[in-house]
C-alpha cells in the first residue's frame, strides 16, 4: 500500500516537473490551464453619502383640473400690452353750432359793452385808489361817512342798491374794518340776533357762517340785538339806537 501511494506521488511530481519545465520553455506564450469555478458574489456594501445638489429641474406639466366649488385664486398679472392699433377713419363734419350770446349781438353793441365795462372799471379801480371802495370776496363795500342807528342804516343801504355790510369771512370784515379805522367809529354790521338769546343770525335768517367776537362777547343775552364792529375789527353786541358808521356792500 505504502509504495503504491509512493509511486503514485512520485508520478504526480513527475507530471508538474515536464509541466513547469514546458511553461518555461514556452516564454512568450501564456500557459493555457482550466478556467476556474466563478467565485460566491460578495455582499453589498454600505451605502454611500449623499451628492451634491443637482441643477433646478424645468417646470412639471401642469396638475389635473380640480373639483368644481373650490374658492377662486388671485387674479393673475397684467399681460404684455398689446400691439397699437391703426387709427380710425375720420368721423363726418358735425353741425356747426349756435353762436354763443357775444356772437349773436350787433358789432357795434358788442363795441358798447366792452367800452362800458372798461369805464365801469376805470371808476372802480379810482374809487379804491382813494379809499371810497373796498372789494373782498365778490363784493365791494362803501361808505358814506354818515352816521345812523341800526334801522335808518339799513334803509340807506337799501336806498342805493345794497345792503348794510355783513362780513362773511377774515376778507370781508377787514374791508369793513378799513372804512371803520378811516373813520374812527364804530359800524354795524348785517347781523342780528334770533329768537334764542346769544345766537345771531344773517338779516335773511341763515346761520351766521364766520364770527369774530371780542373778548367775553357776545354778552347781552339777548338784549343787544345788533352787532358791532370795533376799530380793532372785533365784534361786540350792542342795543340797536346808537348813531354808528354806515357802511354798504353791493
Ligand atoms: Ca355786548
Amino acid at each position: 500500500m505504502f509504495s503504491r501511494r509512493k509511486y503514485l506521488g512520485q508520478c504526480l511530481l513527475l507530471l508538474v516537473s515536464v509541466y513547469i519545465e514546458a511553461c518555461l520553455s514556452q516564454t512568450s506564450e501564456m500557459c493555457s490551464g482550466v478556467p476556474g469555478v466563478p467565485g460566491i458574489p460578495g455582499q453589498m456594501g454600505l451605502p454611500g453619502r449623499d451628492g451634491r445638489d443637482g441643477i433646478k429641474g424645468d417646470p412639471g406639466p401642469p396638475g389635473p383640473r380640480g373639483p368644481p366649488g373650490g374658492n377662486q385664486g388671485e387674479p393673475g398679472r397684467d399681460g404684455i400690452p398689446g400691439c397699437k392699433g391703426e387709427p380710425g377713419k375720420q368721423g363726418e363734419k358735425g353741425d356747426s353750432g349756435s353762436p354763443g350770446i357775444l356772437g349773436s349781438l350787433d358789432h357795434d353793441l358788442h363795441i358798447q359793452i366792452f367800452d362800458l365795462t372798461h369805464h365801469i372799471s376805470s371808476i372802480v379801480g379810482a374809487l379804491r385808489l382813494e379809499g371810497k371802495i373796498q372789494a373782498a370776496g365778490g363784493k365791494m363795500f362803501a361808505s358814506s361817512g354818515t352816521e345812523l342807528d341800526f334801522e335808518a342804516s339799513l334803509a340807506a343801504c337799501k336806498a342805493v342798491g345794497g345792503r348794510l355790510a355783513t362780513p362773511t369771512n377774515e376778507a370781508e370784515n377787514n374791508a369793513i374794518l378799513a372804512f371803520v379805522k378811516q373813520y374812527n367809529r364804530y359800524a354795524y354790521l348785517g347781523i342780528k340776533v334770533g329768537d334764542i338769546a346769544d345766537q345771531f343770525h344773517y338779516l335773511d335768517g341763515t346761520s351766521v357762517n364766520y364770527t369774530n367776537w371780542g373778548k367775553n362777547e357776545p354778552s347781552g343775552k339777548g338784549k343787544e340785538p345788533c352787532v358791532e364792529i370795533y376799530t380793532d375789527g372785533h365784534w361786540n353786541d350792542k342795543v340797536c339806537n346808537q348813531y354808528r358808521l354806515t357802511v354798504c356792500e353791493f
